[in-house]
């Protein structure tokens, strides 16, 4: 089995940016370098043949390069209680028409339909039940905002979850094209 999902991957300039966001939050877990991503779909666990139709229907995605840019900082919660910290693209119709592809795609190879609205990020840290309080970083970084690039290619990556967190790996890239 492979534990899959499809990401952007942010250039170098936009990683070190937001590396430097990754303080000031007692006990988070701070992304490593490698980490970064922007999930458009996360597939979870498929078996290889399933893999294989899905990296295949992917290829076949037609979409336009287009820029975006991360503007903002925020937090997901759960019962009340901080999960994860993360960055979000400023509003991105292209992005938007991209995950809508993806996702269009999963459902034709017979991945079940995500219900869950699509809330653009890249994951900073995962915050634990003894995680500091964040109120301090997110007013510190309340106006982050990258600058931005152009997303030419999106990714394919496979998940292993380690003891020490999750490595993902990237296992196919589909390259836009106008
Ligand atoms: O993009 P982020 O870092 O927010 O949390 C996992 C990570 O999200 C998420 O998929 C991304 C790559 O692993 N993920 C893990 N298990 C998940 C699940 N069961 C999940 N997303 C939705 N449902």
């Amino acid at each position: 089995m492979n534990r899959l999902f499809v990401a952007l991957r942010p250039p170098a300039p936009v990683r070190d940016a937001l590396l430097d966001l990754m303080d000031g939050v007692e006990g988070a877990r701070w992304q490593d370098e490698d980490q970064l991503h922007l999930t458009l779909r996360f597939v979870g666990e498929v078996d290889a043949p399933l893999a294989n139709d899905l990296a295949a229907a992917l290829g076949g995605i037609n979409s336009p390069p287009f820029e975006t840019e991360l503007a903002g900082v925020g937090y997901f919660q759960r019962k009340g209680r901080p999960t994860a910290l993360w960055a979000r693209p400023a509003p991105c119709a292209p992005l938007d028409i991209l995950q809508r592809k993806v996702e269009r795609v999963c459902q034709q190879i017979g991945l079940e339909p995500e219900h869950r609205k699509f809330t653009p990020h890249v994951t900073l840290a995962r915050l634990g039940r003894h995680a500091g309080p964040i109120n301090g970083w997110l007013a510190e970084h309340g106006t982050f905002r990258t600058g931005s690039w152009q997303v030419g290619e999106f990714r394919l990556y496979e998940s292993t979850l380690n003891a020490g967190g999750s490595q993902y790996d990237p296992v196919a890239s589909y390259r836009l094209q106008a």
